[in-house]
C-alpha cells in the first residue's frame, strides 16, 4: 500500500486553505438578503470537506502550467456544484440524510425549502463564475469549460447518474450497470475537475489530454469504490456522514455486487490503470498521482 508522502500534505493543506478562502469570497455574505439562504449556502460549502475536486484541477492545471489563481477559482466552482449535489442528495427525497461532513444536514439545519434552494443557489453561482473570471486567455475556451462542466452536472452526467442511483435501489446491478451509473454520478464531476485545470493552462496535445481523460475516468471510479468500502468498513464518527447506509437502503453497490475484499482490489487497480496513464509525464504529474494514492488510501 502507497503512503501519503509529506510533501504533499504540505501541498494540498496550502491548495485547500486557498480554496476555503476563494470559496468564502464567492459567496454571498449572509448579512446580505436574503440572509438565512445567503446562510444556508456558506454552511453548505464552507469549513468541511476534502476539497478533492479543486486539489484535482489545481493538479491537472499544474501540468498545464495553468495559473495558481485560476486553477483555484476553476476548482472552487467545480466545488460549488459538488457541495449543491451533496445538499440535495441528502434530502428526504433522496437519501434522506441527517449527518454531513461531520454537522446536521442542511436540510436538518435549516429546512427542506431552503435547502432545495441552497442547491439551485449553489449550481448557478458556479456558472456565474465561470463567467466573471477570466480563466484562459482564449474565450472560446473558456467557454469550453462552461458546456464541460454543464455537461457533467446534468442530465448526461451527475444528475443522470443521480437518476439511475435512485431507480437502482432494491435491485442487484452487474459491474457494468454499477460502472455506468458511477461514471455518471460520481465520475463526470471529478473528470470536469481535471478538465478544467488541463484548460486553465497552455493547450495541451490531443495524446496529452487523452492520458489525463483516462486518469480522471479511472479516479473517479475507484473514487465510488473507495465510497462503497468505507461505507461498509468504516464508522459514522470517522465518516463524518452515516455509515452502513447503503446495506440499509438496500442499495447496490461493488461491494454488494463483488464482496469487500474484490472491492478493496479493484480500487488498487483502478490506481494502477491511472498511473500508467500519466507516467509519461514522469515528474510533471507527481501530484495527479499522489491525488490517486489519497483517493485511494483515504478513511473519510
Ligand atoms: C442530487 C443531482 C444530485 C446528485 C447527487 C454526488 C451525488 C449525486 C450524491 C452524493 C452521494 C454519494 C455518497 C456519492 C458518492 C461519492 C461522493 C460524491 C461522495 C462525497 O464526496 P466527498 O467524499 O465529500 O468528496 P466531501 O465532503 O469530502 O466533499
Amino acid at each position: 500500500m502507497p503512503t501519503v508522502p509529506s510533501d504533499f500534505l504540505e501541498w494540498s493543506r496550502s491548495r485547500q486553505s486557498l480554496v476555503e478562502v476563494r470559496l468564502q469570497e464567492l459567496l454571498p455574505s449572509a448579512e446580505i438578503a436574503p440572509t438565512r439562504l445567503h446562510a444556508a449556502m456558506r454552511y453548505a460549502v464552507l469549513g468541511g470537506g476534502k476539497r478533492v475536486r479543486p486539489l484535482l484541477t489545481c493538479a491537472s492545471g499544474e501540468l498545464a502550467d495553468a495559473a495558481l489563481e485560476r486553477t483555484l477559482i476553476a476548482g472552487a466552482s467545480v466545488e460549488l456544484i459538488h457541495a449543491y449535489s451533496l445538499v440535495h442528495d441528502d434530502l428526504p427525497c433522496m437519501d434522506d440524510d441527517v449527518l454531513r461532513r461531520g454537522k446536521p444536514t442542511c436540510h436538518v439545519e435549516y429546512d427542506e425549502a431552503t435547502a432545495l434552494l441552497v442547491g439551485d443557489a449553489l449550481q448557478s453561482l458556479a456558472f456565474q463564475v465561470l463567467a466573471d473570471y477570466r480563466l484562459s486567455d482564449d474565450s472560446a475556451v473558456q467557454i469550453e469549460m462552461i458546456r464541460l462542466l454543464a455537461g457533467a452536472a446534468g442530465s448526461r452526467g451527475m444528475a443522470g447518474g443521480q437518476a439511475i442511483d435512485l431507480d437502482a435501489v432494491g435491485k442487484q446491478l452487474s459491474v457494468p450497470e454499477l460502472e455506468f451509473m458511477h461514471i455518471h454520478k460520481t465520475g463526470a464531476i471529478i473528470r470536469a475537475a481535471l478538465q478544467l485545470g488541463v484548460r486553465c493552462g497552455r493547450r495541451l496535445g490531443e495524446t496529452d489530454r487523452e492520458r489525463i481523460d483516462h486518469f480522471a475516468k479511472c479516479i473517479g471510479l475507484a473514487f465510488q469504490v473507495v465510497d462503497d468500502v468505507l461505507d461498509a468498513d468504516s464508522t459514522t464518527a470517522t465518516l463524518g456522514k452515516t455509515a452502513g447506509k447503503d446495506a440499509r437502503s438496500d442499495k447496490p453497490t461493488y461491494v454488494s455486487t463483488l464482496g469487500l475484499g474484490p472491492a478493496k482490489a479493484l480500487a488498487m487497480e483502478l490506481r494502477a490503470d491511472a498511473m500508467q496513464a500519466i507516467a509519461p509525464f514522469g515528474k510533471r504529474a507527481l501530484r495527479l498521482g499522489q491525488l490517486a494514492d489519497f483517493i485511494v488510501m483515504r478513511e473519510f
